[in-house]
């Protein structure tokens, strides 16, 4: 079996235990507590490529529930100091998968020399972000494939569970969602199954917020795997200018957000009238999913299994990539 789809699939079974075994003893560590204590008004999350996706999304949610200021940059915008008015002092989110990426290694000494505080996000242990951040936070995922797939999504389910914590809130809706993860992930791999992929070759991922960086994530999955022209808007930042491009073999992906049916239900029918296939994510939608944020550690499984699904059929291996490293080091 493929490596990448064994890890995509293998969310299905182990998210469950992974929410069980970790996310609700977070609570408990050393690290939720550092955290807790060096908030400050305003916390940076940094990273690239899917990390960087990461850390936008989670961005969004720690804003939403903490009421504090967030700003996402990618790394290497730190690392070679290009972003105005880095503050003197903060607590800054580091996100790299294997930890060894440069320019999040850079961004870490850049932020440190500022006197942030940096919290090391990665799945290796032995990584060099792992030992030179001032907080590692080492997620037990075993994660090989080139392609980040499960790891985006139990990084992602826990730190937004970290946010409700800190805040204060009720986390009883993560165990819903995961509860309900096997079923939405057999819903979404029977949908896409169903698209004939061979007649779609344009692939454009809508959502706000939250969604807007699983979109962002979408897109770069089926980039990676399937080697497919594939784009990511804010939803109704698609109306001006990129819909140009809409034909016949466009598949849309619309992330639902509460409140916006009305809105939602035009843009799919304008969509469908420019020749696009439109499929939904979200409550009543083609693939049903509550339309709480919380619900974003799963919205990336539809564009995980459509990268796979789609390299399949055009003959591609999903586990090697071409020109793309699992490790980018400058
Ligand atoms: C970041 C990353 C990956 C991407 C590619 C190159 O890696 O951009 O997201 O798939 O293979 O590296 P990391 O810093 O999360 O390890």
């Amino acid at each position: 079996m493929s490596k990448t789809l064994k890890e995509i699939t293998d969310q299905k079974n182990e998210l469950k235990k992974f929410f069980e075994n970790f996310v609700l003893n977070l609570e408990k560590t050393e690290i939720f507590s550092e955290i807790q204590k060096n908030l400050t008004d305003e916390v940076l999350f940094v990273g690239c490529g899917s990390s960087y996706n990461l850390a936008l999304t989670i961005s969004y949610y720690f804003e939403r529930v903490l009421k504090i200021r967030t700003k996402a940059i990618p790394a290497g915008e730190v690392a070679f100091q290009k972003i105005p008015d880095l503050e003197e002092r903060g607590l800054a989110f580091l996100f790299s998968r294997t930890g060894n990426t440069t320019e999040v290694l850079l961004a870490n000494d850049v932020l440190k020399k500022r006197n942030h505080r940096t919290i090391g996000i990665t799945i290796e242990e032995e990584s060099r972000l792992a030992k030179e951040s001032d907080l590692p936070l080492v997620f037990p995922v075993r994660e090989e494939a080139i392609v980040m797939t499960k790891s985006f999504s139990m990084i992602l389910l826990s730190l937004m569970f970290l946010a409700d914590k800190i805040a204060g809130n009720s986390t009883e809706r993560f165990s819903e969602l995961v509860g309900y993860s096997p079923e939405f992930f057999d819903i979404s791999w029977k949908v896409i199954e169903k698209i004939d992929l061979k007649e779609h070759d344009h692939f454009v991922f809508l959502g706000m917020s939250e969604f807007f960086g699983v979109s962002l994530e979408s897109a770069l999955k089926c980039i990676e795997m399937s080697l497919t022209f594939s784009e990511a808007y804010s939803t109704l930042e698609y109306r001006h200018g990129p819909k140009a491009l809409v034909k016949k073999g466009t598949l849309v992906f619309m992330q639902k957000v509460s409140g916006m049916d009305e809105q939602e239900k035009r843009l799919r029918k304008e969509l469908e009238s420019l020749g696009a296939t439109v499929l939904e994510v979200g409550e009543g939608g083609d693939i049903p999913v509550s339309n709480d944020w919380k619900s974003a550690f799963l919205r990336t499984v539809p564009a995980q299994i459509l990268g796979y699904q789609k390299a399949i059929s055009r003959g591609i291996s999903p586990d090697k990539p071409p020109h793309l490293e699992k490790t980018v080091v400058l």
